[in-house]
């Protein structure tokens, strides 16, 4: 057995913590042979709530949970992390258009940011799933400037997964036939979901499904999902944006298919005319060892490379509304 790894997740008595805490402790994350210390970090009203949490955990009696620290301090729930899922956000309320809720989360995400700077492990990584995920990374990243920057990543992968999946649907395909699928940009509806290098098997995805369906269906299909998932269950997707988080930590932790990408969001390097300075998904390989690349050399077609300059200017105009918090 390796020494345990310390994991924070924040917002742990919400709904995606339910699913994603126990996936963690059971081994899903860092495989069967790494212990955990989970690291639970909540607001004060939701400390009974979490103590609720905490006892089902250890109603598991889950091996390689080595131990549980609950807390409603920021710098006691960083405390020598090596990973940490920031999932806890302020909710969206009636009346609130997106820039109140950004300006409500900048709030939160620099303390956590802070807290990191000083308080985390030299080694620490962090997935932030809390909306809106890409701002709310680029926030807790510039407020913890000792932390090598490629360490903030944010959000991508359940926008990646459920292309996947609509994608091997109407293929009539496995999932794991489909491959080198990318969502590039933001987390909201302005994302971009591209097949140009995708392949389902060993045909290319855009000649399986056709250019009509994969514009007039899927991509609007792919927006409005988490809508359509709130319509039918009445909350929010909860489980599969567990998953997401898992298959993300997952992949940067133990590295991703030969032949192969994913999609992540991670700092800007310029790369396809995103813009530098903003949280941007892109097509990222990752060997095995907690590093990422960016896959290079992807040639796009116009309306591709439009898509990325509409996303990327929502990003920047984001950005502008916490400006003073960078
Ligand atoms: P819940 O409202 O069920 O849980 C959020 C939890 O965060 C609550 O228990 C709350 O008390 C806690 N919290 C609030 N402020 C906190 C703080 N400062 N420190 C610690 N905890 C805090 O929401 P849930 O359904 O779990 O969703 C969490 C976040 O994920 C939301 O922002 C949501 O919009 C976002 N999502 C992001 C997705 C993505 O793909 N990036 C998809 C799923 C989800 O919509």
């Amino acid at each position: 057995m390796n020494a345990p790894l310390k994991v924070t997740v924040t917002g742990a008595a919400g709904q995606i913590a339910y699913s994603l805490l126990f996936r963690i402790a059971k081994g899903d994350v860092f495989g069967p042979k790494q212990p955990i210390i989970l690291q639970m970090l909540e607001i004060t009203p939701a400390m009974g709530a979490l103590e609720g949490v905490a006892m089902e955990l250890q109603d598991c009696a889950l091996p390689l949970l080595h131990g549980m620290v609950l807390t409603d301090d920021a710098n006691t729930g960083f405390d020598g992390a090596n990973w940490a899922f920031l999932v806890g956000a302020f909710p969206r309320k009636a009346g609130m258009d997106r820039s109140d809720l950004i300006g409500k989360n900048a709030g939160i995400f620099s303390v956590q940011g802070k807290a990191i700077n000083s308080r985390a492990a030299s080694d620490i990584r962090v997935l932030v799933v809390g909306n809106p995920a890409n701002t709310n990374a680029l926030i807790t990243m510039s407020n913890a400037p000792d932390v090598p920057r490629e360490r903030f990543t944010a959000m991508t992968r359940l926008d990646h997964n459920r292309s996947v999946s609509m994608l091997a649907g109407k293929a009539g395909a496995n999932v794991a036939d489909v491959r080198q699928l990318t969502v590039w940009g933001n987390h909201s509806n302005t994302m971009v979901p591209d097949l140009t290098y995708c392949y389902i098997g060993r045909q290319k995805a855009l000649n399986a499904v056709g250019k009509r369906w994969y514009s007039k269906e899927f991509v609007p299909t792919i927006a409005g999902r988490g809508a359509a998932v709130i319509k039918a269950r009445g909350a929010s997707s909860a489980a599969s944006a567990a998953n997401a988080a898992i298959d993300h930590v997952h992949d940067w932790a133990q590295g991703t298919r030969k032949n192969d990408w994913v999609s992540m969001s991670v700092p800007s390097d310029g790369s396809y005319g995103a813009p530098e300075g903003v949280i941007f998904s892109f097509p990222c390989t990752c060997p095995g060892d907690g590093t990422y690349q960016i896959v290079q050399g992807l040639e796009l077609g116009e309306d591709i490379k439009a898509g990325i300059k509409a996303t990327g200017d929502e990003l920047l105009a984001e950005r502008a509304v916490v400006a003073e918090l960078l």
